[in-house]
């Protein structure tokens, strides 16, 4: 394993749907008041190798006065599996929902897209705010914004039905044109998102229930398994861990 600072993006080489939502990412967040977000020194850039494939994982990360943390993760193993990963860490003052999307592609096709905006208040529920900004949007789109707009529908596993909300999309897109519908999706909630967190005051009353529901959500998402299995095979146990917990999904400190 070795790590550097990353002078050459990975991305150019990725599957499509990859490379454009990450650009739509980054697009997005030039909205934003943006600062660097320093991670663990050696985590930036990783490079690993999975059953003789090298494993190259390379992270932007910033913050801004609404966002503890904004985390783009695009990874690479071999020349067949392209991820992204994306979330958005409110600071937890604010009680926002976390945006979060995975994207995994495996041989040019992609088998996993998912997006959300997870709540970020105890009754688990998106406010009114956000609900009627997603059904403006929708109505815009002109088309449902569910999974069930697609072909292929994926079913969430037990750890993510408890914490994503009922405006989640986890699919397996089928046609470019349902590559392109998850673009558009992933935008609206992205623009809905910047733009509610913008017009957001701070309710520091509220902040032992946001620390406890981001605190979850963190706790939730470290049960994916099939992560996890990727980067032990190429990392090993240990690091795997590391990573989970401190780069992926950390959790906000209790006070
Ligand atoms: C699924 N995530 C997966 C899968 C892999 C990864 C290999 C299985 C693909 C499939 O079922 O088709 C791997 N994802 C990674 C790796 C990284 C990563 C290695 O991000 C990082 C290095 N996951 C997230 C976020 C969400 C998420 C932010 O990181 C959602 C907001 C969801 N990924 C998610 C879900 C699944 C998944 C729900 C399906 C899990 C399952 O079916 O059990």
């Amino acid at each position: 394993m070795s790590s550097s600072v990353a002078t050459s993006s990975i991305r150019k080489h990725q599957h499509p749907l990859v490379r454009q939502l990450a650009e739509q990412i980054e697009t997005a967040w030039q909205r934003l008041d943006l600062t660097p977000y320093h991670l663990p020194d050696d985590l930036g850039y990783v490079e690993g190798k999975l059953e003789g494939e090298k494993l190259i994982i390379e992270n932007r990360c910033y913050q801004t006065p609404q966002f503890r943390k904004l985390h783009l993760e695009l990874a690479r193993i071999g020349k067949n599996l392209d991820i992204l990963h994306c979330v958005m860490f409110p600071r937890v003052e604010y009680g926002l929902p976390i945006f979060g999307c995975d994207i995994v592609s495996g041989r040019g096709q992609v088998s996993a897209a998912i997006v959300d905006l997870s709540p970020g208040t105890a009754a688990g529920l998106l406010d009114q705010s956000y609900r009627t900004a997603l059904l403006a949007f929708s109505s815009d789109l002109g088309t449902e914004i569910g999974p069930s707009s697609y072909q292929q529908p994926r079913d969430l596993p037990d750890w993510g039905k408890k914490i994503f909300s009922e405006f989640c999309c986890f699919v397996k897109p089928t046609t470019e044109a349902e590559e392109h519908q998850f673009l558009q999706q992933a935008k609206g909630y992205l623009n809905v998102h910047i733009h509610q967190a913008l017009v957001r005051a701070p309710r520091p009353e509220r902040l032992p229930e946001f620390l406890e529901r981001q605190r979850y959500y963190c706790a939730q998402q470290q049960q994916n398994d099939k992560t996890r299995r990727v980067l032990e095979k190429a990392f090993g146990n240990q690091w795997a861990e590391r990573y989970m917990t401190t780069v992926l999904f950390d959790m906000p400190p209790e006070s």
